[in-house]
């Protein structure tokens, strides 16, 4: 006897199946079997640290030094960890489905580290820097500081290239997703509260437009709108089984 999850697993395949502009959305709980801590809830990074002391830009004009400490420990976290089981469920989704627009809001790598080619970073990646004088992008992997040099401009003028509060998000990335979520006919979102926005409109409009939406989460006290199929748990426990539905393995 099937349970009322599997059942829920299935009916949301069949979805996915007959989809013609699906988008998956991701957040932090996408990572969180890895080992990375989401910024909300009892674990999140936003328990022990102030967003508004670490990702505004009025906190990076105050402190850079204190800034970049906290990034330079985030991206050492992250380095440490790797892609679970959701990231590489994600992969193979984008392989059987290759309309799946895939949208993370994550800025830790690990879909691309998983195999995950085409994906929109609409919060930046924590391994960017930009040049604030010269507006150049680069990638460094180590550490970086207040007074680490841009290698075009030669300035010491880089932050971490994220979307921070307050900060608009890039213009023609959200152009893409915007027209995309015109004709989006399913949404899947994958490990994220829906408490900031942009991102956390997108479900709201794709309801609204008449598509479906499909969450896996761990939060046992959603309240789901009632076409909307809420399938409770680990992002890597369930993506995967949603995924061998996908390939009728
Ligand atoms: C699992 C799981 C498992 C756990 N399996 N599930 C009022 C005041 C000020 C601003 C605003 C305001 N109202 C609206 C705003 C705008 C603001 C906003 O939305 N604020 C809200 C908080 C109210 N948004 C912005 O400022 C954005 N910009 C903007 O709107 O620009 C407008 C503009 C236009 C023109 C000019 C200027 C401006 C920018 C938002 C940038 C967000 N940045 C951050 C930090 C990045 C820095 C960094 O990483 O260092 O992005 S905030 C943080 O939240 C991070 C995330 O990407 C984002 C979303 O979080 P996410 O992914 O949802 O994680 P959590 O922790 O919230 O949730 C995890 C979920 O997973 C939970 O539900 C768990 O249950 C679940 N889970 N384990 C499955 N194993």
């Amino acid at each position: 006897m099937p349970t009322e999850t599997q059942l829920a697993i299935q009916r949301a395949a069949q979805i996915l199946l007959t989809a013609k502009h699906p988008i998956l959305l991701t957040g932090a709980g996408i990572s969180a079997e890895s080992g990375i801590p989401t910024f909300r809830g009892k674990e999140g990074l936003w328990k022990n640290f102030r967003a508004e002391d670490l990702a505004t830009p009025e906190a990076f004009s105050r402190d850079r030094k204190l800034v970049w400490e906290w990034y330079n420990w985030r991206k050492r976290l992250i380095l440490s960890k790797k892609p679970n089981e959701a990231h590489y469920a994600a992969y193979r989704l984008k392989e059987k489905l290759p309309n799946l627009l895939c949208i993370t809001q994550n800025v830790d790598s690990l879909h691309k580290r998983a195999g995950l080619k085409d994906i929109l970073e609409m919060h930046g990646n924590i391994f960017r820097v930009r040049c604030q004088k010269c507006f150049r992008v680069g990638i460094i992997e180590g550490e970086v500081t207040h007074e680490t040099a841009c290698k075009y401009c030669n300035l010491p003028e880089l932050r971490p290239d994220i979307v921070w509060f307050g900060e608009a998000l890039d213009a023609s990335l959200m152009h893409e997703i915007h027209s995309q979520l015109l004709r989006c006919d399913v949404i899947l979102v994958v490990g994220t509260s829906g408490h900031v926005y942009p991102a956390a409109g997108f479900a709201i409009e794709v309801r609204r437009r008449g598509g479906y939406v499909i969450e896996i989460n761990t939060d046992e006290n959603h309240r789901a709108f009632p076409n909307d199929i809420y399938l409770q748990g680990n992002a890597a426990t369930l993506l995967p089984q949603l995924d061998s539905l996908l390939s009728g393995d």
